[in-house]
């Protein structure tokens, strides 16, 4: 039976990118929105939903943020959609970058899941946002590759664990999306004066030809969190642009 309540959504990273998005269709949809983040939104989207300051690297931050997206009552939705991307190779990356990137892409997660899985209701749902790269991948990303494949496994584990608590658990696997992590990585490899150039090159690496939009990936998330995808959990749902579909050999 569909359920009409207004949703109770947290988001981890919804101040930007990918996370903003989804906050803005969420809150677009009538649900109450909870994003944690380390920075304060920005643009009018989320104005309807409310922040606090989080640290996904510290458990006590993490744990006040759930408090506080339950103090009118329980969870529905969880978003983690936190990010950073470092380069190098295993060789090239310091063990302090690899510790960071891991704590903020994966641990957080981690520390997301297990202080909010007690507050979801039953029929409840997460999305984690890993990457195309938890599947194959550039040179040079180890540090990030990894921490979105243990993305992707912990949804497995999640979903197997908590589906006696009807709560379902899925990943998206996004390719180039123009968000300002893929723009600093962009102003990184092309400079800043040819960004727009670096994104349509990278964009044109995907078969449709393009980087997608936040919102593409967005509207995913809000279907995979809706009553609507109340058969799927533990899958990976690429939104990629064709990209891992496509072999690298020219005609
Ligand atoms: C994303 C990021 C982007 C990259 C894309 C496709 O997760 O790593 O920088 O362009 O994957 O590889």
């Amino acid at each position: 039976m569909q359920d009409t309540r207004n949703k109770n959504a947290l988001i981890f990273g919804g101040s930007s990118g990918i996370g903003q998005a989804t906050a803005a269709i969420l809150a677009a949809q009538g649900a109450t929105v909870t994003i944690a983040d380390v920075r304060r939104p920005v643009g009018q989207d989320t104005a309807t939903s409310m922040y606090i300051e989080c640290d996904v690297c510290e458990e006590v931050q993490v744990r006040a943020a759930v408090r506080c997206a339950t103090e009118t009552g329980p969870l529905d939705w969880l978003v983690y959609s936190t990010g950073i991307q470092h380069y190098g190779s295993v060789v090239e990356t310091p063990v302090a970058e690899y510790d960071l990137v891991q704590a903020i892409n994966a641990r957080g997660a981690f520390l997301a899941c297990q202080a909010a899985i007690p507050e979801i209701r039953r029929g409840g749902a997460i999305v984690l946002v890993s990457s195309v790269q938890a599947l194959a991948c550039q040179e040079g990303v180890a540090a990030y590759a990894a921490s979105k494949g243990t993305l992707e496994a912990l949804t497995r584990a999640m979903a197997v664990d908590h589906a006696k608590d009807n709560i379902r658990v899925n990943a998206v696997l996004p390719g180039t999306v123009d968000t300002p992590m893929v723009r600093s990585s962009a102003e990184r490899f092309g400079g800043v004066a040819a960004l727009e150039q670096t994104l349509q090159q990278w964009g044109d690496s995907h078969p449709l030809r393009r980087v997608a939009h936040a919102e593409e990936i967005a509207n995913l998330i809000a279907f995979l969190l809706s009553e609507k995808a109340s058969f799927i959990t533990g899958a990976s749902y690429r939104a990629d642009g064709g990209l891992l579909a496509q072999l690298a050999v020219r005609l």
